[in-house]
């Protein structure tokens, strides 16, 4: 690859730096001008197979955006207010003030006072957790993350004891596709196009189990809408028939699996009626799933994040993955089960995340209880200080976090520093008092793993940055420099970072793999499919989960797959809240772009048409969605693809798009799961009344 001011224009290869399982290969069409054109998946590498969503393929609505920040900000005007409460400065006065804020804090309170903040609004690895590394190198406050995989994970790793899964590749060799609790018509199109690959060639059947009828399950052959927070249930009622008619894999058991003896006891009573009971699925749809998943060994359950993002969620996704190990179905091509494959790259991330200055008696903060955190609860913070200074990249805590009137207050806090790098002016930057233009991934360096794939990526720069942005490694550089902070990291390229970092770990250098677009880090059958042992140190599945391994809060969770409590429908909260991503938008993101804005309308709660009449409601008409937290109002809308009680609004919508400026986060607790935490986005009880 040439210096990439030489890129010329054509197509050049790139990866998507979204938070979405498909991380595409992806093919960008570079105009004359240095403007984006087309974007397209690669068709050369078998997993996107030349697909990509279609928020991504109009790129270029996002990267050309009017609304895009262009150089460095001051608060001028109030918090929250729109582009003219801020004030042009030029990027030295910003990282000068920046840097001497966070100083002032750290001299005042001590460096656990100030608190970088990030996620994953791109997936590369440099600068997503760049972060880390002027975190660990000052001694700042810690973050556990908890937003997304922290409920899935334990729930995967009780079960399978490793981050990793079989190949979705296989999936166009399966017989029978389940999707539990995902979405990935919506969130990650790609599984869609193995999965049509199997019926087409195989006749496969689709199963989908989720708890509305979602565009996925408008194309399955079997859709099972559950009561949000039941999966366990149905799982229970499932391994009974598995039992009871013949179809447990017995002597599999017995070699591959801890616990087998106990479970089957533990089904014995639990019945496709007692589980019908509790999830709202027929009984006798839960005996026709089970007998179709029990007859067919080549059945693949590609699990999703949603059934996971409740309190019981860890605990729903160990009974829901045990399914493939009662049948043996791990035993097959195109058969077992995947959740995520980030433990298959094992990469070394010391010179990115500064991980050897990782001091482990500084304190954490858990990501998700941000409102907590800023407005000072001292459960939260420990025996450490306030947070008196934040640096965010990469989030928008002001609208995906849990709790939101809590994180706003804190936001609201008059002796707090906030610093936010962004691409767009969020509603967090909106809260900033610096806010700083960052470029987008056309514009910069990176490394990129995959969750829902097997390749390592990298991808470089095909377009100078816009205006005055810069990436998030460069103003990391600035800012260490001001601090003081030294690291042989903060003295490398983007570049020299990802290859030390694919070096270190075994892998092809940055040249090499760019070169050749992607390297596989699939393991073999036998690996993939665990033949050669599970995770755990005893090489089994446990159907016994060890949940006090995992986290702190496994007292009151039953180690064999049990239905765990939720925030259950109370005669004054009688309704469950889903909020559920939007198809056309990412998290927060392209939420500023005029073609998923046009396909998405307006924020809109999905209600039964009983549930709707039995309130004095008519289709369309406005409700007002409420608990002990917040209230909002939104137009509801009469659909019967869910069980009566639960009510979905599709997500994240800007603040600003609801009435009273709050989101639907207003409504969704910072409670953490359990048994490790994790945010319960879809656990939500409320009521409905009319607005
Ligand atoms: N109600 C509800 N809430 C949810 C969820 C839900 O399902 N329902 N899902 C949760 C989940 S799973 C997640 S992962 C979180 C996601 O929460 P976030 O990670 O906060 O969401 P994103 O919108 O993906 O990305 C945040 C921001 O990163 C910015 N960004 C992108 N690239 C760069 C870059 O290179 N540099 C800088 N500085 N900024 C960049 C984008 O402009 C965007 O504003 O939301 C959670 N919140
Ligand atoms: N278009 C789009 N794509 C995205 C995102 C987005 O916001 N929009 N977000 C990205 C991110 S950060 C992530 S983590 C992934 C998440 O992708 P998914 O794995 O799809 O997970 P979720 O988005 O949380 O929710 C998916 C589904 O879970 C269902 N669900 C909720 N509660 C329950 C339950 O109790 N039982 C069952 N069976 N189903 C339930 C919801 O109805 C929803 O249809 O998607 C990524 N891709
Ligand atoms: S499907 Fe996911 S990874 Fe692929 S282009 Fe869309 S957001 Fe990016
Ligand atoms: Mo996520």
């Amino acid at each position: 690859m040439p210096d990439s001011s030489a890129v010329l224009p054509g197509w050049h290869s790139s990866t998507c730096p979204h938070d979405c399982p498909s991380v595409c290969a992806l093919e960008v069409e570079l105009l004359a001008e240095g403007r984006i054109g087309k974007v397209r998946g690669a068709r050369a590498n078998d997993y996107t197979a030349g697909v990509v969503c279609a928020k991504v393929a109009r790129y270029a609505e996002r990267q050309h955006h009017p609304d895009r920040l262009s150089q460095p900000l001051r608060r001028i005007g109030p918090k929250g207010g729109g582009i003219e409460a801020f004030a042009p400065i030029s990027w030295d006065e910003a990282l000068d003030e920046t840097a001497n804020r966070l100083k002032a804090a750290a001299a005042k309170y001590g460096p656990e006072t100030v608190w970088p903040y990030f996620y994953a609004g791109t997936m590369g690895l440099v600068q997503r957790d760049g972060i880390e590394r002027l975190r660990h190198t000052m001694g700042y406050s810690r973050q556990y993350s908890t937003f997304c995989i922290t409920l899935p994970d334990a729930g995967w790793k009780a079960g399978a004891g490793v981050k990793r899964g079989v190949d979705a590749r296989e999936i166009a060799d399966s017989d029978l596709v389940v999707v539990w609790g995902g979405n990935p018509v919506s969130t990650q199109v790609n599984v869609m196009t193995h999965i049509a690959r199997a019926r087409k060639e195989r006749g496969a059947k689709l199963v989908v189990v989720d708890a509305y009828r979602t565009g996925t399950a408008q194309q399955a052959d079997l859709a099972l809408i559950v009561r949000p927070g039941t999966d366990a249930a149905l799982a229970l009622g499932v391994m009974h028939v598995l039992f009871a008619e013949g179809f447990a894999d017995r002597s599999y058991m017995a070699k591959y699996t801890k616990g087998a003896a106990e479970l089957e006891a533990h089904v014995a009573a639990k019945t496709p009626e007692w589980a019908a009971a509790i999830c709202g699925v027929p009984a006798e749809t839960i005996r026709e799933f089970a007998r179709l998943f029990g007859r067919t060994k080549r059945s693949y359950m590609r699990m999703g994040y949603g059934f996971a993002r409740h309190r019981n969620g860890a605990s729903s996704m160990h009974a829901a993955s045990s399914l493939a190990a009662v049948t043996g179905a791990w035993a097959h091509r195109g058969g077992g089960a995947m959740y995520g494959q980030s433990g298959l790259y094992k990469l070394d991330k010391t010179m990115i995340e500064g991980l050897d200055r990782l001091d482990p008696s500084v304190r954490v903060l858990d990501q998700s209880r941000i409102g907590a955190v800023l407005t000072g609860d001292p459960a939260d913070l420990g025996s450490g200080p306030p947070v008196t200074a934040l640096f965010v990249q990469n989030t928008n805590p002001m609208n995906v976090a849990p709790d939101l009137a809590k994180v706003k207050a804190g936001f609201g806090r008059d002796d707090l520093f906030v610093c936010v790098h962004e691409q767009f002016l969020t509603d967090t930057a909106r809260q900033a008092d610096i806010v700083l233009p960052a470029t987008t991934f056309l514009e910069h360096d990176d490394l990129y793993t995959a969750s829902g794939h097997t390749y390592l990526q990298v991808a470089r720069k095909i377009v100078e940055p816009y205006a005055q942005c810069r990436p998030n490694h460069w103003v990391l550089q600035q800012l260490a420099q001001r601090l003081g902070a030294t690291h042989p990291g903060f003295e490398m390229t983007e570049w020299e970072l990802v290859d030390w970092t694919l070096k270190a770990s075994g892998h092809p250098g940055a040249a090499e793999l760019h070169a050749k677009r992607w390297h596989d880090c699939a393991p073999s059958f036998e690996t993939g499919h665990f033949l050669d042992g599970f995770g755990h140190a005893d090489g089994k599945w446990h159907f016994t989960a060890d949940w006090a391994a995992i986290g702190p809060q496994w007292a009151d969770m039953p180690s064999l797959p049990d239905q765990m409590g939720f925030d259950a429908p109370t005669p004054e909260k009688p309704f469950r809240l889903v909020a559920a991503p939007a198809r056309s938008f990412l998290n927060s993101t392209f939420t500023e772009t005029p073609g998923s804005q046009a396909r998405e309308g307006a924020p809109a709660a999905l209600i039964h048409p009983a549930d709707l009449a039995e309130i004095g409601l008519a289709d369309g008409a406005e409700v007002r969605l409420g608990n002990a937290r917040a209230s909002l109002r939104v137009a509801a809308k009469a659909f019967d693809g869910l069980v009566r009680g639960t009510v979905v609004v599709e997500s994240i919508w800007p603040n600003g798009a609801y009435a009273e400026g709050l989101g639907i986060n207003a409504l969704t607790a910072a409670d953490p799961g359990f048994p490790a935490g994790g945010a319960v986005f879809h656990d939500t009880a409320i009521w409905v009344r009319p607005a």
